[in-house]
């Protein structure tokens, strides 16, 4: 299993041994005492009780720090006593623990020993408090000066033969400033590849949103979610993702809304939501969440949108008002073309694909016909599919259609990941040229940016697999276990010359590197910037586009890291050597100047400093403004989306990747997935019974998964199964550990997600060594 990079012998997938599994029934409700219990267990254990209990009084508040995990919006009314989950609670503790490991503790263990523990481990040694650099030859990273770090890196820049052999990745939770300041480094350096966490993530909605809307955002508020009267909830699973968007659809069925989710599992939170807040949801029986739940089979979202569509047009025939044709006529093009298209398919077989009842179809149906207030929410169900961007617009079809869009209570949300993934994009992480924000640049700033298309994640797998790559810097995340086909990602990144992590805490991609590896330690959210003496603060933007400012309040665990702005200023000025248009130095220290920048060349931010104090204020929302001037005619597009086609073998299922309740991504918080019922386990696979029937599986028998793509077999070892409420030719298990199986060249297409929520895949029995 421990693969072989000629002078290193790390493992790239880790140990697979198991621990001690324990199942019971999966939880009907989420949150509740037992939510505020396991929160309270992590801080407590990762921070103290003190420290835990002050700190989390300022998450989400105005004057305190963005909670670092999700991007789930704040309320325009903060409640004073605690505005917080027990994942946001979670994501806290893991960043504020004080465990710490220093060069000291490098010293003693080298990459190649530390790449024998398993993610969940690697990451509860603690945050990483020195600067360290891993020199070809070596398996032991040791201190390192950051100037000399610094000079390591300009160094490698300088001798590429192109800028287009260097690739600059960034994860979501990196502030405006840090991003932009980024972005902009990378720009002057002479690249577009700036590839990022959404390529894994929602490109699919951005690409779906701008070609049908004109905008690459939702376009619903959190308000409007109380009064909507009914939400759909596709392809999520807030009760562990997005906690608190429990709350907002608490108060949708208060108002009187319905909820349906569409899901190939009855995820507990949508179930029912004992709300912690609340002295009923502490004490009493909770709110039942979901009215409706459709068990779609993976990746058939069309096929049940199609089906739900055509029902509402015989009966938009009959009754003339099911549709908004005043709507339809005035803002949308391509109705008529749908409508015919539709006639195409039968509802038999559009049922049989689905794989739900005709009755609970014909519920959503009447739900969806006697109501206009309608709002779509969705994330990695429907983004992560080779048909990922088709099955937005489908969903996009059917609230133009009910003209539920651009008005009060109505839209769609993308419900986005990572903390502040979507104000990355906005000031311009995004590895494709926007020629209005480069004007910018060149008009305000001085100097032209490339305007060569860069590479995406997908696109920098293949270049470094190729070997076009020599340096890869990544701001935040870990790029080798969130990618897919970690295998073929390996031998990628140890392709390189130079590979530089920007991190907090320890993970795979600083084990398996380039020739030469630095770590650059960097602060928290809820940490304190102060080395220049003031306390300086950042901003950040939510799921629901509204830019708010976020400052920490906690000692960062060493004197010794550098804030991203900071960190990324010094290496600009040491590349530059201080001849450049722009004052790179000054800005590290100065992120009002940086704000200044981003308020001339990124769109909609004007005067942040002032605007984003208190609960901020909104970017520009063309959909908001039911203005659609920028897509062809002037109108929102109803588009033609195929059935996808998979031609699964007999022995062959669809296997989702998903996360547990107790991790972040790649990081691994615990080894419990409280919510469905799995304790001290993750390498497990949720099996349908009488699938496993007809296989011959019992429970908890020990499986390989296979997966064949273009007759490259690739497979995950050491699985053991568990009956599970999901349906019949359906699986799911979690990610990171699966996405050795996800092909780095099957991915959505136009957008390049990686295919991480329909496998085709093999179980094998019997354990065989890895
Ligand atoms: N605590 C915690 N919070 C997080 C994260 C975390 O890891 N931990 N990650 C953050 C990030 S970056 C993101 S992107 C979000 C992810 O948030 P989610 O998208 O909720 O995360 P997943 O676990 O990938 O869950 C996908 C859901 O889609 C369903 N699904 C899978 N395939 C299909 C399909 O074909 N159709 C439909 N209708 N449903 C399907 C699965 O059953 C599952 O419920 O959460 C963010 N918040
Ligand atoms: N199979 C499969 N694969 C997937 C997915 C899936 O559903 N299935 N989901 C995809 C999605 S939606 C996403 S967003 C990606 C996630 O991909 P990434 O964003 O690359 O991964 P994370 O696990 O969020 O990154 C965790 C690391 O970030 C660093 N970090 C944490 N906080 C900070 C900080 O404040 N600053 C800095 N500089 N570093 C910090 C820590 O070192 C930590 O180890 O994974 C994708 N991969
Ligand atoms: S819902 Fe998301 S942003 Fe809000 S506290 Fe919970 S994890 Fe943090
Ligand atoms: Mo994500």
């Amino acid at each position: 299993m421990a693969e072989n990079n000629s002078k290193r012998n790390v493992s790239v997938r880790g140990p697979d041994a198991f621990s001690e599994l324990k199942v019971t029934e999966p939880k009907p409700y989420a949150a509740g005492r037992e939510g505020i219990a396991a929160a309270m267990k992590h801080s407590f254990k990762e921070m103290g009780i003190f420290r835990a209990m002050t700190t989390l009084l300022h998450m989400n508040q105005k004057e305190g720090f963005d909670c670092p995990s999700c991007a789930w919006p704040d309320p325009e009314k903060p409640s004073k006593i605690g505005e917080y989950c027990e994942n946001g609670a979670k994501a806290l503790a893991d960043e504020a623990t004080t465990a710490h490991i220093g060069a000291g503790f490098f010293g003693k263990h080298s990459v190649e020993e530390l790449s024998l523990r398993t993610d969940y481990e690697l990451n509860a040694l603690g945050r990483i408090t020195d600067p360290l650099v891993l020199r070809e030859g070596s398996v032991h990273y040791s201190q390192i000066s950051w100037k000399d770090a610094f000079a390591l890196i300009a160094d490698e820049l300088h001798s590429l033969k192109s800028p287009d052999e260097a690739i600059f990745y960034t994860s979501g939770r990196s502030s405006n400033e840090a991003a932009f300041l980024y972005g902009l480094f990378v720009r002057a350096f002479g690249t577009n590849n700036l590839p990022d966490c959404s390529n894994m993530c929602h490109e699919s909605s951005g690409v779906a949103l701008s070609e049908t809307l004109g905008i690459g955002k939702g376009s619903v508020k959190l308000e409007d979610l109380y009064g909507a009267e009914v939400i759909i909830v596709a392809g999520q699973n807030p009760g562990t993702n997005h906690p608190r968007m429990l709350s907002a659809l608490e108060k949708c069925k208060e108002n009187g809304g319905s909820v349906i989710s569409i899901n190939p599992l009855e995820e507990s939170g949508l179930v029912n939501f004992k709300n912690p807040q609340t002295l009923k949801g502490l004490l009493g029986s909770g709110e039942q969440i979901t009215d409706l739940h459709l068990a779609v089979n993976i990746n058939q979202d069309i096929s049940l949108i199609k089906l739900i569509l055509k029902k509402l047009a015989a009966l938009d025939k009959e009754e003339g008002n099911i549709f908004d044709h005043e709507f339809i006529d005035t803002y949308t093009a391509g109705a008529d073309a749908l409508l015919t298209d539709l006639n195409a398919y039968t509802e038999e077989e559009l049922l049989k694909l689905s794989g739900v009842s005709m009755e609970s179809v014909d519920t959503a149906v009447n739900l969806l016909a006697k109501n206009e207030k309608i709002i779509v929410c969705w994330a990695m169900g429907l983004t992560q599919h080779k048909n990922g961007v088709e099955t937005i617009r489908e969903y996009v079809n059917l609230l133009l259609l009910k003209g539920a869009i651009g008005k009060p209570f109505s839209g769609t949300c993308p419900v986005r990941g990572h903390s502040n993934v979507q104000g990355d994009r906005s000031v311009g992480i995004m590895h494709y040229v926007d020629k209005a924000f480069n004007e910018r640049i060149k008009t305000h700033l001085g100097f032209t940016p490339p305007e060569e298309q860069g590479l995406d994640v997908v696109g920098s797998m293949r270049a470094m697999h190729e070997g076009k790559i020599k340096v890869f810097m990544a701001l935040g995340g870990n790029f080798l276990m969130a990618a897919s086909d970690t295998d073929y990602t390996a031998e990628a990144i140890q392709r390189c010359q130079l590979t530089v992590q920007v991190s907090t805490k320890l993970n795979r991609s600083h084990l398996v590197t380039g020739k030469t590896a630095l770590i650059l330690p960097t602060y928290g959210r809820s940490e304190k910037e102060n080395n220049s003496g003031k306390n300086r603060f950042v901003t950040v933007e939510n799921s629901m586009g509204r830019v708010r400012r976020s400052q920490g309040v906690l000692k960062a665990p060493s004197e010794k890291l550098k804030s991203e702005p900071e960190l990324i200023s010094n290496l600009a000025d040491i590349y530059f050597e201080g001849k450049h248009a722009v004052d790179w130095k000054a800005l590290g220290s100065d992120y009002g100047m940086i704000r200044e920048m981003i308020d001339k060349v990124a769109r909609g931010f004007e005067n942040t400093e002032l605007r984003a104090k208190g609960v901020g204020y909104y970017l520009p929302n063309n959909v908001r403004e039911l203005d659609f001037s920028k897509l062809p005619g002037g109108k929102a597009q109803i588009t033609i989306n195929r059935l996808p086609e998979h031609n699964l073998l007999a022995d062959e299922y669809m296997l989702m990747t998903i996360r547990s309740h107790d991790q972040f991504n790649t990081t691994i918080y615990g080894l419990d997935d409280r919510y469905r019922g799995v304790y001290n386990e993750r390498r497990i696979i949720f099996m349908n019974p009488e699938d496993m029937e007809k296989d011959g599986l019992k429970k908890m028998e020990v499986v390989n998964l296979s997966s064949t793509y273009d007759s490259t077999i690739r497979t995950a070892y050491n699985f053991k199964v568990l009956p599970y409420k999901i349906p019949k030719g359906n699986l799911a298990a979690y990610f990171p550990e699966t996405n050795v199986l996800v092909p780095y060249n099957h991915f959505a297409d136009r957008s390049q997600t990686p295919i991480s929520k329909s496998i085709k895949v093999r179980v094998l029995k019997g354990k065989i060594a890895g």
